[in-house]
Parts: C-alpha cells; sequence; structure tokens
C-alpha cells in the first residue's frame, strides 16, 4: 500500500469526520505527483484519500482554499461535484509527521478512462470542460491563488529544460539525443501564441482524460477531478490538454510510436461536445486552440525530458526511463498535432462561436 500501512490509515481517517473506527484501504498507483488511496467499507468505496505531495504544492492553505472555491461555483444540477470531508477540527485537510491529507467523497458508479476511442466519450469530454468553464465564468480570479506559479509557462519550462541539459550526465544526453533535438526545433517554432489578447481564466489546468468522472450506467461525463490546479489560465491550456489524451487512443508513455494517433473523428466529436454548451470564448481564444494542441503535449513532453535528465526528481516513476518515454510519446504526438493545425482550425472556427 505505497509507504503507508493499513493502520496508519485508518488512524488518520479518524481525525476526520467518518462514521467508522476501521476500514479497508486500496492504493490507487495512476497519479504522478500525490498518494492516493480508495476507502472502502464492506468492498465498496466511499471515500479517496489523499496525501498532498508538498514539495510540489507547497501552499497547501491556497490549494485548499482553491478548491473550495471553485466547489462553491461548481453547484449545478448538469455538474456533479465532489465533496470535501471536513476533519474532526472543521478543517479541510489534516497535518501529520507524515504529511498533508485531504478526504474526499467517492462516487458510486463512475469511472476513469486513460484512453478512448468511443465518439460519445470524447464528446462528453468537450461537453463537461465546456460546462466546467461555463460555471467558473465570472468567478473572482482575486480568490485563486497561483498554486503553482507559471505552471504552462513556457520560459520557464525551457529554463529548467536548459539547466538540466546544461547538468545532466552525458549517458542521459546520448539516450534523450533525439529528443533534445525535437525540443530545440519547437522552442524556436512555438513562440507565436500571442497571449496578450487571450482573456485570463480560472482554468483546471489539467484535464487529461483520465481527470474526467463518468458514469458507468449512462456514459455522461459527470465533473473534473484532480483540481489540484484550478487557478488563473488560458482556456487553450484545458484544450490541449484534453486534446493530447482523447484525439492520441494510445497511453501517456506509449513506447510503439506508430500507435500514437491524431484521430479526427475524436477531435470533431470532442470540439462537439464543447460546442454543446452555446457560445463560451472569444474569437481570439477560438484561433488559439489549435496551437493549443500543440502546445499542451510539447510543455509536458519537454517537463519529462526535463525530469529525465535530472535523474527522476519530480514525476513518480515505475521504471527507470519511463519520464524520457514519455517524452517521446508526447513529442510524437505534437509533431502529429502540428501537422494537423489547418485542419484543427477548420474545425474549431466552423463548430466553436
Ligand atoms: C501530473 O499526478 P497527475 O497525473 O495528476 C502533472 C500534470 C500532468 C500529469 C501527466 C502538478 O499530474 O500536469 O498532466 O502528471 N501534475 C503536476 O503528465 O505536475
Ligand atoms: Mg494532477
Amino acid at each position: 500500500m505505497g509507504s503507508q500501512n493499513n493502520d496508519t490509515i485508518s488512524t488518520i481517517l479518524q481525525h476526520f469526520c467518518v462514521a467508522e473506527k476501521r476500514y479497508d484501504i486500496e492504493t490507487i498507483n495512476n497519479g504522478y505527483i500525490n498518494d492516493t488511496y480508495m476507502v472502502l467499507k464492506e468492498e465498496q468505496p466511499i471515500y479517496i484519500l489523499q496525501r498532498i505531495n508538498h514539495h510540489v504544492f507547497s501552499d497547501i492553505n491556497g490549494i485548499m482554499a482553491n478548491i473550495n472555491s471553485a466547489l462553491i461555483k461548481l453547484d449545478d444540477e448538469h455538474y456533479r461535484k465532489i465533496e470535501l470531508i471536513k476533519t474532526t477540527d472543521g478543517l479541510t485537510y489534516y497535518e501529520n509527521e507524515k504529511g498533508y491529507w485531504r478526504l474526499m467523497s467517492y462516487i458510486d458508479n463512475t469511472t476513469t478512462h486513460n484512453t478512448t476511442k468511443d465518439v460519445n466519450i470524447a464528446f462528453e469530454a468537450g461537453r463537461i470542460i465546456g460546462k466546467f468553464h461555463q460555471l467558473m465564468e465570472g468567478v473572482h480570479q482575486g480568490d485563486f491563488v497561483d498554486t503553482i506559479p507559471n505552471f504552462h509557462n513556457l520560459e520557464l519550462r525551457e529554463k529548467q529544460f536548459r539547466l538540466a541539459k546544461a547538468n545532466a550526465d552525458i549517458t542521459h544526453l546520448e539516450v534523450a539525443s533525439e529528443a533534445l533535438l525535437f525540443a530545440e526545433k519547437i522552442l524556436a517554432e512555438l513562440k507565436v501564441l500571442n497571449q496578450a489578447e487571450l482573456p485570463v481564466r480560472i482554468c483546471h489546468n489539467d484535464t487529461k482524460l483520465n481527470n474526467i468522472l463518468f458514469s458507468t450506467g449512462t456514459d455522461k461525463a459527470l465533473c473534473l477531478i484532480d483540481l489540484d490546479t484550478i487557478m488563473k489560465g488560458y482556456f487553450y491550456y484545458d484544450f490541449g490538454d484534453a486534446v493530447r489524451t482523447i484525439v492520441n487512443t494510445a497511453l501517456e508513455d506509449e513506447k510503439e510510436l506508430d500507435k500514437i494517433t491524431f484521430e479526427k473523428k475524436l477531435f470533431e466529436a470532442f470540439v462537439d461536445g464543447m460546442a454543446s454548451n452555446g457560445s463560451l470564448l472569444t474569437q481570439e481564444e477560438v484561433d488559439s486552440l489549435p496551437l493549443g494542441a500543440v502546445f499542451m503535449p510539447f510543455i509536458h513532453g519537454l517537463r519529462a525530458l526535463t525530469d529525465f535528465l535530472n535523474n527522476n526528481i519530480y514525476y513518480k516513476v515505475t521504471y527507470e526511463n519511463q519520464n524520457h518515454d514519455r517524452c517521446l510519446s508526447l513529442f510524437d504526438f505534437t509533431q502529429k498535432a502540428l501537422n494537423e493545425l489547418d485542419y484543427m482550425q477548420k474545425v474549431v472556427s466552423g463548430k466553436l462561436n
């Protein structure tokens, strides 16, 4: 069970407003940052417990306040929100010597998808991301702190990449030689997104497909999960992050690059889903979306490459070269999205606004 045993977790749970003295615990192993546990009673999941990665999210009060403010806005009959279970002291997280813990309700009969080939899932993903933005529109932006300042800022990510490259050992540089060339090529090309014209929104900032909760009964998207990076951003961040995980039917660390796809019918269904919420975006935002679908896989690939060169100090990896595999796969999709810029432009301008 990760680094914590059942007794430790049960003790932690007693600091929250829960009914039982003892629960069964299962580790969920698919995040790269936090530690996540499913809490079960009589084999039924009832809560999700997380230890927040304090090295990544240093402002725990800020992150929990952001989530609280967002949950207040995300209150709508067409949007299923997750509840934070308070501690017995009435707080949103519990702190002990092992870290910072939070407890959330588990919504029955739900599932997530790491990838999809189903146009309905792509449509639903677009619909719920659009709905999230519709509900968050007009929110008081001053209420939200930047939980990770400059999270999707390419200048910062480039700087971190250059530093890692300068300090990396020769073996890493050799293994990554192809990725290094690609990174340089795209860094030289990608500086054309004019953010000055784009409105700042409170974004989710991590809208990969498996951060969307679906109903197992109806296949409807219910809500976005993993609210840690809700903060200021541009709409194309949320668009691009979804596209890289929906339109590509392979996993983020897929090693066989010919499995990485740009499925046009999934792209169109995703945009249709977004459009089903009605008009939401400015013309400048619509125009930024195709490049967003190049930008997001690229910046994630660059971060994975940086972490590989740094010897895996940021992301949790399950094998030595996982960050390099993620980088190659994300860069491959970046190129495939770049090849489809004109196509994407036609689709978004035809369907949105
Ligand atoms: C990290 O741990 P997880 O999967 O929620 C990362 C995201 C990436 C994701 C996958 C705070 O999120 O930005 O999309 O890995 N989160 C942070 O690449 O760095
Ligand atoms: Mg996340």
